[in-house]
């Protein structure tokens, strides 16, 4: 089979890739959607959303993402030049094409720091947080 070029969409979602950073964020739990705990009513209605900019190894407007477990979040990076942003934990890859916004769409189903690198070079970006409920 022969190699795909700008397989955008598909790139963003794969898992393939992995640990290409290094770094050891083992935090992700595998499949565990034990998220059991505090049975508040609209446990999952919220969302929240955050257009990052990418210029050079510096996110805006903050490079302090925030969110609380539960909610769903939309992320989305815009890049001055086409790079590969990671999202640690969740491990989420971003296919950036420059001054494209990559969007994607998913839930805070764990807490934690997560880390947010330009993966080519294992640039630190960011981080994005995930509070308890
Ligand atoms: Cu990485």
């Amino acid at each position: 089979m022969r190699t795909r070029t700008l397989s955008t969409a598909l790139l963003s979602i794969s898992a393939a890739g992995m640990a290409a950073c290094g770094s050891a964020d083992s935090s992700s739990t595998a499949g565990g959607s034990t998220g059991n705990q505090g049975t508040t009513a609209s446990a999952t209605s919220s969302s929240v959303k955050f257009a990052m900019v990418v210029t050079g190894s510096k996110m805006t407007p903050t490079d302090k993402l925030s969110a609380t477990q539960g909610q769903t979040i939309v992320l989305s990076f815009t890049t001055d030049k086409d790079e590969e942003i990671h999202l640690h934990g969740f491990d989420y890859k971003f296919d950036c094409k420059a001054g494209v916004a990559q969007s994607m769409t998913f839930a805070a189903d764990r807490t934690g720091a997560f880390e947010i690198e330009i993966e080519s070079t294992s640039t630190h970006l960011g981080e994005l947080d995930v509070n308890p409920s």
